[in-house]
């Protein structure tokens, strides 16, 4: 009696526990799935559109949801990640078929991720991504379609590695904290950079990717380090804010301090082409076609990859004047 009672037992807590692994398994597997339609409503939730990388890829997706004829619901976080997690809640609200998220950062934007599986929402990241310990391609969201942030922090540091002459002294300019491009650019660049030996890292700092937070901050960091013979801006906002703060300090961009940057707008290319700017990594901002193409083959039941890589030119002096008609 008392063995029958054990063993029924046990068999009962076994079917309990394979019940739960099933349905945990199941859960954690599910993509919300994407019916194949003429038309579509679709979500944008954009991080901020306070540099022309924003206005540019907004523009993007903006141009191809018109062209395909679908419905696209903007909205613009101006620079909070409590308010993207709102915007992506509101869209769920709406009943979108499936939402862009750009996440400002890597962890706070987590529950608007889980928050769409949940309503069985399709998510596709563009050009940020989030934390890959607390979220995943192919199980929470369906795809990261961007570039390889950690590979252009290492070309800029490769960069300087053969063309430095000298120079050493290196101020860097961060982007905003917690976000995917700030995380992996610097990571890139300092792996890459203490590799290559003899260059010294005086200070890193963020500066938000943003033209005056990175002036400002390039300017107080001048001031603690007037030697930094370099420096490397996360982005071309940070790098323009730069040269303004080292002409305000009597010093020529580019000739006295070598300037480097990301992301490859006009401006900056550009900037290259007038000695102010020596090297750009590009980070190309036109998702459209390949956010929405990638859409449709996701509805089509193709597999889709977990990164969708972007590819990112390079802007040096041998370049920059044959390439500014094609930067953004
Ligand atoms: O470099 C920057 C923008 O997430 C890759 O964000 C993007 C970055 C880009 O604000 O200019």
């Amino acid at each position: 009696m008392r063995d029958i009672t054990r063993r029924t037992l046990l068999l009962a807590a076994t079917a309990v526990a394979a019940a739960g692994l099933t349905a945990g398994a199941a859960f954690a597997q599910d993509l919300p799935p994407l019916e194949k339609k003429d038309t579509y409503k679709v979500g944008f939730a954009q991080t901020e559109s306070n540099n022309p990388w924003r206005i540019a890829q907004t523009q993007s997706m903006q141009d191809e949801a018109k062209k395909l004829g679908y419905q696209l619901v903007y909205t613009d976080a101006a620079g909070s990640a409590a308010k993207q997690v709102a915007d992506v809640n509101s869209m769920i609200a709406q009943g979108v078929d499936l939402i862009f998220l750009a996440p400002r950062e890597e962890k706070p934007l987590i529950p608007a991720v889980m928050a769409a599986k949940k309503a069985g929402i399709p998510v596709i990241l563009l050009d940020r991504n989030v934390d890959q310990a607390l979220a995943k391609a192919g199980t929470d969201y369906v795809t990261f379609i961007g570039s390889d942030f950690i590979d252009e922090g290492k070309r800029v540091a490769e960069w300087l590695a053969k063309n430095a002459n000298g120079k050493s002294k290196i101020i860097e300019l961060e982007g905003t904290t917690g976000s995917s491009p700030a995380n992996d650019r610097k990571k890139g660049f300092d792996e890459a950079i203490a590799a290559a030996g003899g260059f010294t890292i005086l200070a890193s700092q963020s500066g938000d990717f943003a033209r005056d937070k990175g002036r400002q901050v390039a300017e107080s960091l001048l001031q603690a380090h007037p030697d930094a013979d370099i420096i490397y801006a996360h982005n071309d906002e940070m790098a323009m804010g730069a040269i303004a703060a080292l002409e305000a300090a009597g010093k020529k961009p580019g000739t006295d301090v070598i300037v480097l940057s990301i992301d490859g707008g006009k401006e900056a290319v550009q900037a290259v082409v007038d000695g102010k700017i020596n090297a750009v990594v590009e980070c190309n901002p036109r998702f459209g076609p390949k956010a929405f193409e990638t859409m449709a083959k996701y509805a089509a039941g193709e597999k889709i990859d977990a990164w969708v890589k972007n590819d990112d030119k390079f802007y040096d002096p041998s370049n920059a004047a044959a390439e500014l008609a094609n930067a953004y």
